[in-house]
C-alpha cells in the first residue's frame, strides 16, 4: 500500500496515527506530495483525487481510497485489533457522530482558517482567499474546543470508552490549532490536559515531534 501525503500535514496525521495504533505502518510506503508546491492541485495528483487533497491510500491493485475517514475505516477492516471504528452497532454510531463533528466544528474550520486568514500555503497556492469566512471558522474552531472540553470532562475518551477514530480527529484538529498559533482557550483546561496526555501515546508522540510551525501545512 502507499500513501500519498505531506507528512507534517494535520489531516495526514490522522493516518499516520492511525497506521500506528494498527501497528501497520511496515505495510505502507509513503509518497510526497508538496503542497506548498501546489502540487496537490496538478492534473497528475488531481486525477488520484478529485478533491485534490492527502491523504490519499493507493492499493496494491491500484484502487484510491481518499478521505481521512475512509482511509481510516479501510485500515480498521483490515485487522479488528484494536478497533477505532467501533465493534458493536452503538460503538460505531457514536463514533462516526463524533468523528463527523470534530471535523465539521473543529479540524475543518481551523484548515478553512489556515488558508482564509494566514498566507496559507503562500500566495502561489492560495489563489482565492475570504479573510472573513476565515475568521468565522476560527471562531467556529474556538467554540467547538469549549464543547469537547465538556465532553472530556463527563469522559476518558471523545465518543465511548476506548481510543477512537474520534479521538484521532480532535488530536488532528488541537495539532493544527498549534500550527496556526490558535491557542485553547484558559477555561479549556480539561481538553489542554487531555491532549498533553494523548501526546504521550506513543501514535501520536511520533506524529507530534513531526510538527514545526514553519511547516504548517494544512
Ligand atoms: N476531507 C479531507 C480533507 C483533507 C485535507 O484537507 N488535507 C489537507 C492536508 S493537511 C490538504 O490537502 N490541504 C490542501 C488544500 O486543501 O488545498 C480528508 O479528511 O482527507
Amino acid at each position: 500500500m502507499k500513501i500519498y501525503d505531506f507528512p507534517v500535514g494535520p489531516y495526514p496525521a490522522r493516518v499516520r496515527i492511525a497506521l500506528a495504533e494498527k501497528k501497520l505502518q511496515s505495510r505502507v510506503s509513503f509518497a510526497l506530495v508538496d503542497l506548498r508546491k501546489g502540487q496537490h492541485k496538478q492534473v497528475e495528483f488531481l486525477a488520484k483525487n478529485y478533491s485534490g487533497t492527502v491523504p490519499v491510500l493507493e492499493l496494491d491493485d491500484g484502487t484510491l481510497i481518499a478521505e481521512c475517514t475512509a482511509i481510516t475505516e479501510y485500515l480498521d477492516a483490515l485487522d479488528g485489533n484494536p478497533s477505532l471504528t467501533g465493534r458493536t452497532p452503538r460503538e460505531k454510531g457514536l463514533i462516526h457522530m463524533m468523528n463527523k463533528r470534530a471535523e465539521i466544528e473543529l479540524l475543518d474550520a481551523i484548515s478553512v482558517y489556515f488558508h482564509h486568514a494566514t498566507s496559507g500555503l503562500g500566495p502561489d497556492v492560495e489563489i482565492y482567499q475570504n479573510q472573513e469566512w476565515g475568521l468565522r471558522q476560527r471562531d467556529k474552531a474556538i467554540r467547538a474546543m469549549a464543547y469537547f472540553d465538556g465532553i472530556l470532562q463527563r469522559q476518558p475518551f471523545v465518543a465511548c470508552d476506548y481510543f477512537s477514530m474520534a479521538d484521532i480527529t480532535v488530536i488532528a484538529g488541537l495539532i493544527f490549532a498549534e500550527l496556526v498559533k490558535l491557542a485553547v482557550p484558559s477555561e479549556c483546561g480539561t481538553l489542554a490536559a487531555w491532549f498533553a496526555e494523548m501526546k504521550q501515546r506513543p501514535s501520536v508522540r511520533d506524529r507530534v515531534a513531526m510538527s514545526k510551525p514553519a511547516a504548517a501545512g494544512g
